[in-house]
């Protein structure tokens, strides 16, 4: 191992030794022939987290996401969304591609919107408007700095589109991080979606695995189907799902700790004067900072600090981001803010 401080993104997490061990001991089958039990047991825990009946074990929280979009939507329909959320920004143009929607973005505060916003983007029932079909949201909102999406803000929202025959879906990859910092059971966050979708390969430290949840047995049964066409159907896959299940026991409450790591770290990064953060804004696990009127350009930043051993990304125009994760403990958080001032002084 070495010794850098990858804060790229919680993504980069390894699997712990007594992860592995879960994994190297898990009962297995054929999970094509729904045989694998330990892939039963994970969907069964994943549904009763999340307070719906079934749930569906995925390769990615891409493929959970637009397995959601293809099964609330028809080719020509419109999908509204924030215009930094994860299905628009980061998924190589799936929605298109996939279901055929086209997206309606609209600019939210640090990734949130208003109910009348959405209200005001539902289109009327013209044959020559496309149809509006679904809305996603994502808790936390990434590209939002780790945003926790205000319950009652969900609920406006939720009421609205119920009332205009409007479907919704949760892009909950890092739902659990909502959950932990805000006190809210995650089964709470996730009442007003139709499909709501978690990772556990993200904070939750699984190498491998994302979650998509419904009430709607019929609807998990498509999505079943379109996980095959999209070639994300496994087989022994409960060695995956025992590192899943491992890290919903173990790993969530310790969210906690990666919440404090994040705020640390931006208060360290408040102090520096070439540094724009709001250290409040900082609710979960993810810092999003400007570097200012510095003589290195944002990508020579990105190269110092690694040369240092701190390892964080450019997320566009004077914009980085730092992300805290179960690798990263609260020494190195103070040994990152240290390089942070050594270069960006
Ligand atoms: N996010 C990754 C990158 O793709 C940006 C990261 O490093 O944060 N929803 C949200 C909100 C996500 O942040 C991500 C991954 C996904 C979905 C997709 O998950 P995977 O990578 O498992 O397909």
């Amino acid at each position: 191992m070495n010794s850098r401080i990858d804060l790229r993104s919680d993504t980069v997490t390894r699997p712990t030794p007594a992860m592995r061990k879960a994994m190297a001991d898990a009962e297995v089958g054929d999970d094509v022939f729904g045989e694998d039990p330990t892939v039963n047991r994970l969907q069964e825990r994943a549904a009763g987290l999340l307070g719906k009946e079934t749930a569906l074990f995925v390769p990615s929280g891409i493929m959970a996401n637009q397995l959601a979009v293809r099964l609330l939507t028809h080719p020509g329909d419109e999908v509204i969304i924030e215009a930094q959320a994860h299905i628009f920004h980061y998924e190589a143009g799936a929605g298109g591609a996939l279901s055929g929607i086209q997206f309606y973005p609209l600019a939210g505060a640090r990734g949130v919107l208003e109910a009348d916003q959405v209200a005001d983007a539902i289109r009327t029932d013209e044959y020559y408007l496309p149809p509006t079909r679904l809305i996603c949201l994502e808790n936390t909102h990434n590209r939002g700095g780790g945003t926790i999406y205000p319950l009652e803000k969900i609920k406006s929202i939720a009421t609205i589109a119920r009332s205009r025959g409007v479907a919704m879906h949760l892009d909950g990859a890092r739902i659990f991080n909502a959950s932990i910092a805000g006190g809210i059971p995650a089964a709470e966050y996730s009442k007003p979606f139709d499909t709501v979708s978690f990772c556990l390969s993200k904070g939750l430290g699984a190498p491998v695995g994302s979650l998509l949840m419904s009430n709607d047995q019929q609807l998990i049964d498509r999505a079943r189907r379109f996980r095959r066409m999209y070639g994300g159907a496994m087989r022994q896959a409960g060695i995956l799902a025992a590192a899943g299940i491992y890290a919903l026991e173990h790993h969530v409450v310790r969210l906690k700790e990666d919440h404090e790591h994040a705020k640390r770290l931006a208060r360290l990064l408040h102090s520096i004067p070439s540094v724009r953060i709001t250290p409040h804004h900082v609710e979960t696990n993810i810092l999003i900072f400007d570097v200012v009127g510095h003589r290195l350009s944002p990508p020579e930043i990105v190269a110092a600090l690694r040369a240092k051993g701190v390892l964080v990304n450019t997320i566009g125009g004077p914009s980085f981001r730092a992300v805290t994760h179960l690798n990263v403990s609260a020494e190195q958080i103070e040994e990152a803010g240290a390089v942070f001032s050594r270069i960006l002084a």
